[in-house]
């Protein structure tokens, strides 16, 4: 009977498509090409989509629920189709219905452009939580910029990283729904005047420049949910779109400024995800969307209460890094020069609403705004922040009053210098880390003066990512395995993962496991060999790094791996009886010169293998091109090796591993973020841990006991590693050599050699990698025990557990019935 049904709703879909094709696009199936079969596709789904949003808006509204604004400044969405169509359970009813019209829908899927606005890692949290949410019926809005163009597209060109622009929005976006109705106006420069009047101090800001803030609004749907989420993209425009005053008065130079002053605010998304760079642009963009976000959450409510002293019980705000820090000041804004609230009343609103996530411990990526620009930008949040910092400092004094030096560190402004993360953990609720380890972290060394005083504020909280798409939409064959060896509904309860652990030894479950892994690999190969003309070979291992690239996350540690496995390959030409394939993908932010160089490094030892027709057949460099959400969906699933090799206590978290590891491939890693839950929940024997521990790390960094000058005298091994860079052996890309590498590995920058300790913990990797290595070729049953079991424990990083643990312990939000 189901099919009968089934096929009825195909059909109709299958309709329903032609039909939006001729009405909507006014083309026919037989002339229209991919990318309208993908508007009309997904034209269909979003119909349904918005009527269940529309509903589920008026239920939160007459439930009145407490409502959470989730504030970033990034969200790496990637595409919705397949996403959309999941959630809404029609993906395989949709997949029949283009295939019924003689239709590839994977070839539809591509036409999408990917929503890449953020940079990594923590974008894509903001997204994973977004799914988690609307799943798990919480009430939250997530606000963020509607940039015009994403995180730049990669090209290699001759080895090296090339960066061209994301034109995202060129086709439109289907998704989204302007709402002008909503916009918001925010004030940029001009100075503060101060009234008494008899209702006491009135404040005027004169002579500022407007933009107005468009917001875009964009659902999330929930799996099996009737409450989708709202994605809230502010969009920046003039006020008038063309001045013909100025035009007439032949001052059309100066309307045209204006102009461009609004409309440059969410043009484009700062590629940099490291390095606090202290652009006027980028702390407009913030004000930008702090505003606007406050602006509109204090007007709702208010519509809805009409009272703004009951705010912090229908409100709470997360704010993901520092970046939407400026929503603290602006709220205070708000309630004291608009709705005329006292400086107290209006704190101890705001002191309610606020809770701040910390997503890096690198000092360099701090946020800090230089003093005067900021003044000049921010006239009226500078003095605000100016009062609550004096306020924070009298009240430092009473427990510090001796420690000066603890005081200026603490506050908020200091060094002629803006920071935020001071003003975060000075203001907000609650403070969290992302990982265990680096919650600790946070406690004991970053805030551990703040945390002395206020140790209830801190908290950690381990970071997940929504199954939903990083194993039903990235790996459905591997899902549909589950499904068929579980009871119950494992997209809704991430805990059904771990029935598959009884199956860790039933042949038959795992040859299909390990048949499921080689059409992943089949689907890469083909997908890399379509894309970059490059060919794989399927039976190689697939040993895979992707992620930013970053010096602390240490692609060079496994560039020079590979460097070591070609010596010693060339020294004999057996050492490897199964051939690896090495896939990196990184995009480098465009001024990190380092970065940029470790991706001409690995496309010239790329090419030094590639040279050799004996070694050639044993190990394979791929760099894929452009790495994104669609291409991470393609290659994670394909993985046999997780690379997560950061310099322990460096990688706040990482999610990548968590995908790795529910798509079943085995980590080799170090005690690092996540990873250290990794080993937990799987044991030690299902897991390749090596290296220095954090506190290793940390005691070589106090006492400058590390020397990397005396691993490489005293083995030889690393030694030839190393003069590689240097010998000429790897053929040359653009002018220079790897001298720059070699000099800071051994001698150092600033007189600090290896930084991120990659020496030392490259002669235990190599150990540690050659028992991965020995496990998949002599053990390959053992292998995809270990692997079966990843996937089983993997359940406990779904979003899900996430975002259900951050309501228990800061939102405290009630579900939308
Ligand atoms: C000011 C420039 C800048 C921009 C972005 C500095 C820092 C950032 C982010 C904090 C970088 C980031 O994405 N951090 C990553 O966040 C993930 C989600 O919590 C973690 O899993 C990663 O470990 C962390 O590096």
């Amino acid at each position: 009977m189901g099919t009968i049904i089934s096929g009825d709703r195909v059909k109709q879909i299958a309709a329903k498509i032609e039909h939006k094709l001729i009405n909507t696009l006014g083309t026919t199936l037989e002339e229209a090409a991919n990318d309208e079969i993908y508007k009309a596709t997904a034209g269909c789904i979003r119909d349904d989509i918005m009527t269940k949003w529309a509903e589920s808006r008026k239920k939160s509204d007459a439930q009145g629920v407490k409502k959470l604004y989730y504030m970033s400044a990034e969200f790496l969405m990637g595409r919705a189709l397949s996403n959309n169509l999941i959630n809404m359970e029609m993906y395989k009813d949709y997949r029949q219905a283009l295939w019924k019209l003689g239709i590839d829908f994977d070839e539809i899927v591509e036409e999408e452009t990917d929503a890449g606005l953020g940079n990594g890692g923590l974008g894509r949290l903001a997204a994973c939580f977004l799914d988690s949410m609307a799943t798990l019926n919480f009430p939250v809005i997530g606000c963020g910029i509607r940039y015009e163009f994403g995180l730049f597209k990669q090209k290699i060109m001759d080895g090296m990283q090339v960066e061209m622009e994301d034109d995202w929005l060129r086709e439109g976006n289907i998704w989204e729904v302007e709402r002008p109705e909503l916009s918001v106006e925010v004030h940029f420069n001009g100075y503060i005047e101060e009234h008494w009047t008899e209702k006491g101090l009135k404040i005027i800001h004169k002579d500022y420049n407007t933009v107005v803030a468009v917001p875009y609004d964009m659902p999330v749907i929930g799996y099996k949910s009737d409450t989708p989420a709202t994605l809230r993209l502010w969009s920046a425009r003039s006020k008038q779109r063309f001045d013909l005053h100025s035009f007439n008065e032949g001052i059309y130079d100066k309307a045209m400024a204006d102009q461009a002053f609004a409309e440059v605010i969410s043009k484009v998304l700062y590629p940099a995800d490291d390095h606090m760079q202290g652009k006027m642009l980028r702390l407009k963009q913030f004000y930008f969307l702090a505003s606007a976000t406050m602006q509109l959450m204090v007007k709702h409510h208010k519509e809805k209460k009409g009272d703004l002293h009951t705010l912090s019980d229908y409100v709470t705000v997360q704010i993901n890094d520092t970046h939407p820090t400026l929503a603290i000041p602006e709220l205070m804004r708000i309630l004291m020069d608009e709705e005329g609230f006292g400086w107290e009343e209006a704190y101890a609103i705001v002191r309610k609403i606020f809770n701040y996530t910390n997503h890096t411990i690198m000092t360099e990526a701090l946020e800090c705004w230089d003093e005067n620009m900021f003044k000049l930008l921010l006239p009226r949040i500078y003095q605000i922040i100016c009062v609550m910092n004096e306020k924070y400092c009298d009240k430092l004094r009473i427990y510090y009053g001796e420690h000066h030096e603890k005081i200026s560190k603490m506050s908020m402004i200091g060094n002629n210098q803006v920071r935020m993360a001071n003003l975060c953990i000075a203001v907000c609720h609650r403070v969290n880390g992302v990982s265990q380890l680096h919650g600790d972290i946070l406690k004991q060394q970053l805030f551990h003066d703040s945390y002395n005083l206020y140790p209830q504020k801190y908290i950690a909280i381990t970071n997940g990512i929504t199954h939903r798409r990083w194993l039903a939409l990235a790996n459905p064959q591997l899902c549909q395995l589950i499904k068929d060896h579980t009871t119950g509904d494992v997209l809704k309860d991430y805990r059904i993962f771990e029935q598959i652990l009884l199956f860790k030894n039933d042949v038959s479950f795992q040859h299909k496991y390990q048949q499921i892994k080689q059409q992943n690999k089949k689907r890469f190969a083909k997908y890399i060999e379509k894309k970059q003309g490059v060919v794989i070979n399927t039976d190689s291992i697939f040993d895979v790094q992707c992620k930013r690239m970053h010096e602390y996350k240490r692609q060079l540690m496994k560039c020079l791996h590979i460097i070591y496995l070609y010596q010693q390959l060339k020294k004999q030409p057996d050492y490897l009886s199964t051939p690896i394939t090495f896939i990196f993908a990184a995009k480098a932010a465009p001024g990190y010169a380092r970065a940029k160089d470790i991706i001409r490094l690995i496309h010239s030892v790329k090419d030094m293998i590639d040279a050799d027709p004996v070694i050639r057949e044993k190990i394979q460099v791929v760099f894929v091109e452009n790495y994104s959400v669609s291409v991470a969906e393609n290659l994670i699933p394909a993985a046999d090796i997780s690379e997560q090799i950061s310099t322990a206590g460096m990688e706040a978290s990482g999610t990548g591993n968590m995908k790795f590891m529910m798509n079943g491939a085995l980590t080799i890693g170090t005690m690092d973020g996540a990873n250290v839950e990794i080993f937990e929940q799987v044991g030690a024997e299902n897991i390749f841990i090596f290296g220095a521990s954090v506190e290793e790390v940390g005691n070589m960094k106090r006492y400058h006991t590390y020397n990397p000058g005396t691993v490489f005298e005293k083995n030889p091994k690393i030694r030839d590693i190393c003069n590689c860079l240097i010998d000429g052996e790897l053929p040359k890309i653009g002018k220079q050599k790897y001298s720059d590498i070699y000099q800071s590995l051994l001698f150092g920058e600033y007189g600090q050699p290896d930084q991120y300790f990659v020496l030392y913990d490259l002669p235990s990797y190599i150990e540690t990698y050659d028992k991965v290595y020995n496990t998949y070729v002599n053990h390959y049953d053992e292998w995809i025990q270990k692997a079966i079991v990843n996937t089983a424990k993997s359940g406990f990083f779904s979003s899900d557990r996430t975002v259900a643990e951050y309501n228990d312990k800061i939102w405290k939000l009630s579900t939308i019935k």
